[in-house]
């Protein structure tokens, strides 16, 4: 990392010299403009880079989509490539730029790549470009030493062919991939373990593809659940029985924590690449059924919640919101379901639009040709992405992350009630509500683009003149924020800075008195205390126990290195427990049941 650092720089120092040659983002050049050769007169002063190479890495995740073979289209125009060539650079794409350039390369956060851009450049100019990175973000893969020359050229070349469309994935291929391990008639009729499940946390063992169910009474390992790749996220079903994860390959798995040994009773591929999982919350609907969207295909499926089987299937691609121009493939970002009604929001990252998906009415038919699926469609603003509701549960806030606004739903009137300016790329998780001491009830959000931390007015009724807007921004620790914390029972609020570039804030957390925050925060240094050996040792996540007496904090490092789980005391912020095992690989996110049921945060 400090190698690709030091080339960084190095490249900063270029492109000011050379702003003409690199200064423009690809999309934003006129198709069919050759780069100018000619150096700029003056050097201008070295830029400051934008975003950081673990903002850059963090968006540009590997794609599971990546092993997928897909079909080569030649095209005449495009500079030749052998079969072999095609899957190995096509491999490259999905690993390292699918995430920000989108499957279909159409651009997402990323510029589009799309033939008509790339093949009026010449793969001479896309090889300066993909070798050397660019000041708005594209990483300098090849003097960053992670992409070979031999590998720049094959780069270069391959985003000039026709960009290859991974297969749809419909109900036949869900329920391909469909099984109940354990079917609901033979599952226990009460719970059969002494664990109190409102306890039990679900921590995500990110790199190898499974959660730990560790119970936070005791602080022991439950058990260690197989699930999908890269497993994402875990939510929980309304009566606190089940837990679903979500694997970045779509496979959505269903523990149940009524056995004697929690452990897994369902499975299913809901799509080729995922992040997204949900279950309907509504009185009356608790465990009836559960959610998963996709970035690959553009969809979310509405599935029976004891045994996974695919309901409803229905695309997101469309418009976006402003210039209304089609999508192929917006990706489906957070979705959570509502505590007051029969509904879903569903947060449609590239198009920016939220839909509200009312599944009272999917029950009375067998066949899809009877049920009805009423969805409002809210225009937001574009790359939504995570999110949570206000203490009442009426108003959902969502972060637009490059937008760089907070766009708040009114769930009750299924409208949009405001869109807010914050700092740069907010990323709430799903955020923290507390009671300012001047402002009243908030909600907060930190950002992965700067060190601020917004403080948003959420009482229409009894503050009205502070509803909706930034009442106070706090300054945190610096950039690389992913996510916040407090909790009913709290005076703290807890910032972490897992992406920041400096090893000392990402391995430490920022902890505000909610009572007085303009003191500025305490810092803990909570990698210090987990006592593990070499390794990025990032600190992510802070998540409370039902009791609201303590936060657990992932220290992640590398696969092959040690990592654990952190827990402080909530009182007096002192270390009370440490979490190590052989088998806690990798840990990232840390869902508490019934914090994570009730949507408490
Ligand atoms: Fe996440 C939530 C997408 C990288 C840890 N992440 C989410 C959600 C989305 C998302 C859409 C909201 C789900 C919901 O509420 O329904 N995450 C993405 C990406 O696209 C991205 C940027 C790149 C990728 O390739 O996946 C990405 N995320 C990461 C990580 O690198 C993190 C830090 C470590 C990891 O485990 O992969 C990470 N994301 C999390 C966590 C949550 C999450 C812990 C849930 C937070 C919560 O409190 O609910």
């Amino acid at each position: 990392m400090k190698h690709a650092l030091r080339f960084r720089s190095t490249l900063f120092a270029i492109l000011a010299a050379f702003p003409l040659v690199f200064g423009t983002a690809l999309a934003q050049d006129k198709p069919g403009a050759k780069p100018e050769a000619k150096p700029a007169a003056k050097p201008a002063a070295k830029p400051k880079p934008p975003v950081t190479d673990a903002e850059i890495r963090y968006q540009a995740g590997g794609s599971p989509l990546a092993k997928e073979d897909l079909h080569q289209d030649i095209n005449p125009k495009a500079p030749q490539m052998t079969k072999p060539e095609f899957d190995r650079a096509r491999q490259v794409y999905f690993e390292r730029c699918a995430g920000c350039h989108g499957v279909l390369r159409k651009g997402a956060t990323g510029k589009p790549l799309t033939p008509d851009i790339t093949l009026a450049r010449g793969t001479e100019y896309l090889k300066v470009f993909i070798n050397y990175g660019s000041p708005a973000g594209m990483p300098n893969w090849g003097t960053g030493g992670e992409l070979t020359e031999k590998e720049v050229d094959l780069m270069a070349r391959y985003i000039q062919q026709t960009p290859p469309m991974p297969p749809e994935f419909g109900l036949a291929e869900m329920k391909a991939t469909w099984k109940v391990i354990v079917p609901p008639e033979k599952r226990p009729k009460k719970k059969m373990n002494q664990y109190s499940t409102d306890n039990i946390f679900s921590v995500t063992l990110r790199d190898s593809g499974e959660v730990a169910l560790i119970d936070g009474d005791s602080k022991k390992i439950i058990n260690i659940v197989k699930t999908g790749y890269a497993v994402h996220i875990s939510r929980t079903s309304g009566s606190k029985r089940y837990v679903y994860t979500i694997g970045r390959d779509g496979k959505v798995n269903l523990i149940d924590l009524w056995m004697e040994k929690p452990d897994n009773v369902a499975e299913i591929r809901i799509g080729l690449e995922a992040r997204s999982v949900e279950t309907s919350r509504a009185k009356g609907y608790e465990d009836r059924y559960a959610i998963a969207g996709s970035y690959w295909p553009p969809q979310f499926v509405i599935m029976k919640g004891d045994t996974l089987e695919p309901i409803i299937i229905a695309s997101t691609r469309g418009l976006t919101v402003g210039d209304q121009e089609y999508h192929p493939e917006p990706r489906v970002a957070s979705i959570v379901g509502s505590h007051s009604k029969p509904e879903f929001v569903v947060n449609v990252k590239e198009t920016g639009r939220i839909m509200l998906v009312d599944y009272s009415d999917l029950g009375k038919s067998l066949t899809d040709a009877g049920r009805s699926l009423k969805v409002t469609v809210i225009g937001a603003a574009k790359f939504l992405h995570d999110g949570g509701w206000d203490v009442t549960k009426r108003y959902f806030l969502v972060a637009a992350n490059q937008s760089n606004k907070i766009a708040v739903v009114d769930s009750k009137e299924g409208k949009l009630e405001k869109l807010i300016d914050v700092g740069k790329i907010p990323h709430p998780g799903r955020g923290a509500n507390f009671a300012h001491p001047k402002f009243g009830q908030v909600w907060a959000t930190g950002h992965l683009g700067d060190e601020s931390i917004s403080l948003i007015g959420t009482d229409p009724v009894k503050r009205k003149e502070h509803a909706w807007k930034v009442v106070q921004t706090l300054k945190g620790q610096g950039g690389g924020n992913l996510f916040i914390k407090t909790h009913p029972k709290s005076k703290n609020l807890w910032v972490d800075t897992p992406l920041n570039p400096d090893a000392k804030i990402s391995q430490s957390i920022a902890v505000f008195d909610i009572g007085n925050l303009d003191k500025g925060p305490a810092i803990l240094p909570i990698a210090e205390w987990a006592k593990v050996g070499e390794g990025a040792k990032r600190v992510v996540q802070p998540e409370y126990n039902k009791a609201g007496d303590e936060v657990w904090f992932a220290v992640w490092s590398a696969k092959n290195q040690e990592s654990a789980i952190v827990i402080v005391d909530d009182k007096t912020r002192k270390l009370k427990h440490v979490i190590k095992d052989p088998k806690l690989i990798t840990p990232t996110g840390k869902f508490n049941v019934y914090n994570t049921t009730h949507d408490i945060y």
